[in-house]
């Protein structure tokens, strides 16, 4: 059975939960006195992070197809919801991310190579190759690793949220969730904790409108997911997450409410996610492709080019070459992440225990000594 995805439309009646848009799909303002002033150097920055994310996503898609790399998980068609959120945020704040937000870390400060180290797992990796590809972490862009577990990253933004707060550090916490981590019980958790206690945190749910093969009528009943947010007594704002201008207006709006001690927003940015779940999934056999196909006719990097434009903040030459640097920025990544080594065997048994307990240094002199073709996976 093929099933829709597409969701119901929010109440008539609840202006808080209207759809908020600055730009139409064809690239147009609605009204151009209600768009935040965002400096021209800030917006070119937008947009070259929309594009890392999309020109990023095309080669290591591609690099997982020829086996060069284990996994890969694109954030195709949510550019914007993934940049407009990055942008709307101070360096002292947190990004908590859900699955789809490596882009913002990368527009927060992670270099290119050190990403691309991470999908590797080789030996410039910080994690040491004990991630699943795509997760990358990095304290100084104050990005947290993802999970993977769905939702328990919510519970974890509000407790950073409380320390924040408690140490009085001024920093906001942005934690990311997809539509799917709404049915779960740290869902309930950490947007409860955080509303009861004012924790300076904003939720920030990418409606892709599918969690793997379960549409949004599968999720949940509610007419949004913004409307949740009032069951727990917080402010709700539902933006269209194809407009990266409107993210960025409502992240912003929300991260100043908690910064100032007006307590935790649920934000809903409506997208839709135009590829397969991950490199190990197929969509065709689960869900109507013609309605996959109205939604990249949305694409987000196109209608804020076409904004850009017209506005005369950028030239389609100077988006040309953005985009060939870009290209060779990943590129040159790849290349030399890929002749890096794996991390030295001993790795496996280190960082765990203060020190090696007898028996890992026994199981690690046991396999170093299994001649090479043994270890299988093992890279030495
Ligand atoms: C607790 C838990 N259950 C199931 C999974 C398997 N899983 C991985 S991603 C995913 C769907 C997530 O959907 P959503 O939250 O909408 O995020 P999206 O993939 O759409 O960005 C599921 C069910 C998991 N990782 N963790
Ligand atoms: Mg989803």
């Amino acid at each position: 059975m093929r099933l829709s995805g597409e969701i119901l439309p929010p109440p008539p009646d609840d202006p808080a939960l209207a759809l908020k848009q600055f730009l139409r799909e064809d690239g147009t303002a609605l009204d151009e006195s209600a768009i935040p002033k965002i400096a021209n150097a800030e917006l070119g920055r937008m947009l070259r992070g929309m594009l890392t994310i999309r020109i990023m996503d095309e080669r290591l898609l591609g690099m997982q197809r020829q086996g060069r790399i284990g996994f890969y998980g694109e954030a195709r068609g949510q550019e914007a919801a993934v940049i407009g959120a990055a942008a709307a945020l101070g360096p002292k704040d947190w990004l908590v991310p859900a699955l789809r937000e490596a882009g913002a870390a990368i527009y927060r400060g992670l270099s290119l190579r050190t990403y691309i180290s991470q999908i590797f797992g080789n030996e410039n990796d910080v994690a040491k190759g004990r991630q699943l590809p795509c997760h990358p972490g990095t304290r100084a862009a104050r990005y947290v690793t993802m999970s993977s577990c769905i939702a328990t990253q919510l519970p974890h933004a509000t407790g950073m949220a409380m320390a924040a707060k408690i140490l009085k550090e001024d920093s906001v916490i942005l934690g990311c969730l997809g539509d799917g981590a709404s049915s779960e019980e740290d869902f309930h958790v950490g947007l409860n904790f955080a509303a009861v206690f004012r924790a300076p945190v904003v939720f920030f749910c990418q409606n892709n409108q599918w969690a793997i093969s379960t549409p949004t009528t599968r999720q949940t009943a509610s007419p949004t997911y913004a409307i949740k947010a009032y069951a727990y007594g917080m402010r709700a704002a539902r933006v269209d997450g194809n407009d990266v201008l409107a993210v960025y207006s409502a992240v912003k709006e929300a991260v100043d409410q908690a910064r100032s001690g007006g307590g935790p927003t649920f934000i809903e940015a409506l997208t839709y996610r135009v590829s397969a779940h991950s490199s190990s999934d197929d969509p065709t056999r689960y869900r109507d492709e013609s309605i996959t196909e109205k939604w990249r006719q949305k694409d987000p990097i196109e209608r804020f080019q076409k904004y850009l434009i017209a506005r005369k903040v950028i030239t389609a030459a100077t988006i040309e070459t953005m985009k060939s640097e870009i290209e060779t920025e990943v590129r040159e990544a790849i290349a030399a992440e890929e002749s890096v080594g794996a991390p030295p065997l001993r790795s496996i048994i280190e960082d765990v225990f203060a020190e090696v307990p007898q028996f890992l240094a026994d199981e690690l002199a046991e396999i170093e000594s299994l001649p090479r073709q043994k270890l299988g996976g093992v890279h030495q």
